[in-house]
This record gives structure tokens, C-alpha cells and sequence, in this order.
């Protein structure tokens, strides 16, 4: 072979050229890995130059199972979980904002079926010449009393719940059939299911309550509580309903045929007296009363004992409690009127001392609200909107 004359020039510093060749070959062995451009691939170096790491695609996509690398790094353990106490956070408010708006909707529901009671009791207004009685009716003639709440039952959806009733002011001990020995003539036709006669005065509700329950209190109190002067429409007098229309909470539990019901407290009711005063003691000078008794408080305009036999009532939801329907928690010293006077008055004009109730010339209606207990703040009444 004819040499160049490069070669031999190459030759006197190597010698020959072959051999230098050679020598790099052996230096730099040609592998698996060797790019078509002559480059070296290496293994983790994709063919873009950058570093090609476990679990990446060359597309820069995680591989199945893999996790794309953001920059150079992962979460740290406390940023995950800072992350996780935020998202925690957030389901809580969220959760605490649901139970508000459920509660305020459940409000909303028990007012619109208050104002729906006092629409009932407009056109029964009407057509009987004034609201119904809301007196206690019974003991001071030997019976048993039906109060203010059973009158507003027996008023706007009558004994039966299907609006069929008599005069309203019904006294048990006068019903012929809660004492049969009564002589009927005497006697005003007071309503039985079975006879037609007594459904001639009306024939249906004067109002059409779509959420409250209506019971007896035999029905609302049956765990071995036996009232001693409330007409519950237990026992020998059951044909004979006095029901009493519940707040649509319905946050007590009761068993009704060997099915559970969801159930609420009876709504009370307190008609206003026109004949009678303000809630004052005394002309002049006018003074708040404090702890008024019977005697005092049956002179205004609204009589606490109208409601009294509901409201000595123990706790249905447990009766082994104590009962803390009127009581001020913080003032040990009120009565139970005390607290109920101070609950139906306009505060507003307490620096008048002109102890005005509100409604002072209809009525008031008051539901227990979600502590189950009335005269407490929560209560949802037709008054103080
Ligand atoms: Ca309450």
C-alpha cells in the first residue's frame, strides 16, 4: 500500500498511523449507545440531552406508576399535610355554613306554619265573633284541664283533626261521654265520631297545617308519665280526643301502633285579654312586677296559667330531667312568670314603664325552639320577629 506523505510524517511522531488508530479504539471502545451523529449515549440521557430519570417518558409524561417531576422536587411530608389541614378547614366551614342554613330553613319552616295558625285564627275570629278561649278549663270544677294549646287544636283543626267540632270551649266534664251519667238535655251536643249530629257547626279545618304533628298528650307523653291535671285523652276518655298541634322541629322520638315517630312539643297558646291591664304593678308609679303570683298576673292582659298543665309537663324527650321550661339560668331568683312576662314584653318600653306585651290585642304563639325548653331564646313564636 502506498503511503501518504501525511502518514509518514504521522509515523515519526507515533509511528504508524495504523497503530495510532488502533490505539484509540482501544481507548474508546465502540459500544451500544453510540448515536448515529457519533455522540455518546449514555444511559439516563435521552436524546434531547436532558436527564431522563426512572419513571419519566421521554415525552416528559410519568410512566405508569411514575410521578411526573415538577422541576427538581416533590411535596415535602408537611407541605402534604399542611395541604390536607387546609382542605380539612374548608370541609368544616363548609359543613358549619349547612347546619346554619339547614337550621335557619327549619326556622323558616316552623314560622310559616305559625303565620298559617294565625290565618286560621282570623277567619275562626270571624266567624265566631273573637279568637278561642285559651283559659284552663277544668280542675276548678273537678275535671281535668284542657289549656291554651289544646284550645288551639280544638279550635283550628277540631278534636279529630278533621276540622269537625263543636262550639269551641269544650269543657270534658260536661261531655256526655266522658261522663255518661250527665243528662243530655242539659247538655250541649258535643261531638262524637259516631253520630252526625254534632258535625252539623263545621265541617273543616280553618287551616291545613302541612308540616306540624297533631297529638294527644296521652300520645306525646306515654313513658309511665301520668300528668295529674292535664286532659291527655288517655284510658276510659280516649274516644275523646284534646290534641295539641306540635312544633315541625320534631326532635323528640315517640312509638305510635309499634312505629317510631319523629315528634315536636305542642305549641302554646295565650289569647289577650282587652278588659284587662298592661303588665304593671300598680298606677302610680307605675313599677315592674317581680315574681308576680297567680292573683297579680290574672289581672292583665295575658294569664301565664294558660298554659301552665303543658308547661309542668316533664321533658318528653327525657323525662328524668329537670324541667327548665321559664327558668332564667342566670338569675336563679325569677319565677317562672317572671320570665315568661319578660319574654312576651317589648323591652322597648321598659324605659316608659308601660310593660306592653306584644300582640297586646290578639294572641301570642310559642315553640320551644331546638333546646326543647319554652321561654328560652331559640323559641319560635308569632311575636318579636
Ligand atoms: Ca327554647
Amino acid at each position: 500500500m502506498k503511503r501518504t506523505q501525511w502518514q509518514s510524517k504521522m509515523d515519526g511522531h507515533f509511528g504508524r498511523s495504523e497503530e495510532f488508530i488502533e490505539h484509540i479504539r482501544f481507548l474508546t471502545p465502540p459500544k451500544a449507545g453510540i448515536r448515529n451523529d457519533g455522540y455518546l449515549q449514555k444511559a439516563g440521557i435521552r436524546n434531547d440531552g436532558y436527564l431522563q430519570k426512572a419513571g419519566i417518558r421521554n415525552d416528559g409524561y410519568p410512566r405508569r406508576g411514575g410521578f411526573r417531576m415538577i422541576g427538581s422536587r416533590a411535596f415535602t411530608l408537611i407541605e402534604l399535610l399542611v395541604v390536607i389541614a387546609i382542605i380539612a378547614m374548608l370541609v368544616g366551614i363548609m359543613a358549619v355554613g349547612l347546619k346554619m342554613a339547614t337550621r335557619q330553613a327549619k326556622n323558616l319552616r316552623q314560622k310559616t306554619e305559625l303565620r298559617a295558625m294565625e290565618i286560621g285564627l282570623e277567619l275562626f275570629a270571624k266567624d265566631f265573633d273573637g279568637y278561642p278561649d285559651s283559659k284552663v278549663l277544668g280542675p276548678d270544677k273537678g275535671g281535668l284541664a284542657v289549656c291554651g294549646a289544646q284550645h288551639l287544636a280544638e279550635a283550628l283543626l277540631g278534636r279529630d283533626d278533621r276540622g269537625f267540632e263543636p262550639l269551641t270551649g269544650w269543657y270534658p266534664p260536661n261531655d256526655q261521654l266522658y261522663r255518661a251519667s250527665l243528662d243530655a238535655a242539659t247538655l250541649n251536643t258535643l261531638y262524637n265520631a259516631s253520630d252526625n249530629t254534632s258535625l252539623i257547626r263545621r265541617k273543616e279545618r280553618y287551616v291545613e297545617l302541612k308540616h306540624s304533628g297533631v297529638y294527644t298528650i296521652a300520645e306525646l307523653w306515654q313513658s309511665g308519665v301520668a300528668p295529674s291535671n292535664i286532659y291527655t285523652s288517655a284510658g276510659a276518655v280516649n274516644r275523646l280526643r284534646s290534641p295539641v298541634i306540635t312544633d315541625t322541629l320534631n326532635l323528640n322520638t315517640i312509638t305510635l301502633g309499634g312505629t317510631t315517630v319523629k315528634v315536636g312539643l305542642p305549641v302554646l297558646y295565650f289569647k289577650a285579654d282587652g278588659t284587662k291591664r298592661f303588665r304593671i304593678n300598680g298606677d302610680t308609679p307605675p313599677a315592674k312586677a317581680i315574681n308576680p303570683a297567680p292573683m297579680e298576673y290574672r289581672q292583665w292582659i295575658y294569664n301565664f296559667d294558660d298554659n301552665l298543665p303543658v308547661v309542668n309537663l316533664p321533658v318528653l324527650a327525657d323525662p328524668t330531667q329537670p324541667d327548665t321550661d321559664f327558668t332564667d339560668s342566670a338569675d336563679a331568683t325569677k319565677n317562672l312568670a317572671q320570665v315568661f312576662y319578660e319574654k312576651i314584653t317589648q323591652t322597648a318600653d321598659t324605659g316608659r314603664n308601660y310593660y306592653k306585651p306584644f300582640n297586646a290585642n290578639k294572641f301570642i304563639l310559642i315553640s320551644a325552639g331546638w333546646d326543647g325548653v319554652y321561654g328560652t331564646k331559640d323559641d319560635i313564636t308569632n311575636f318579636d320577629y
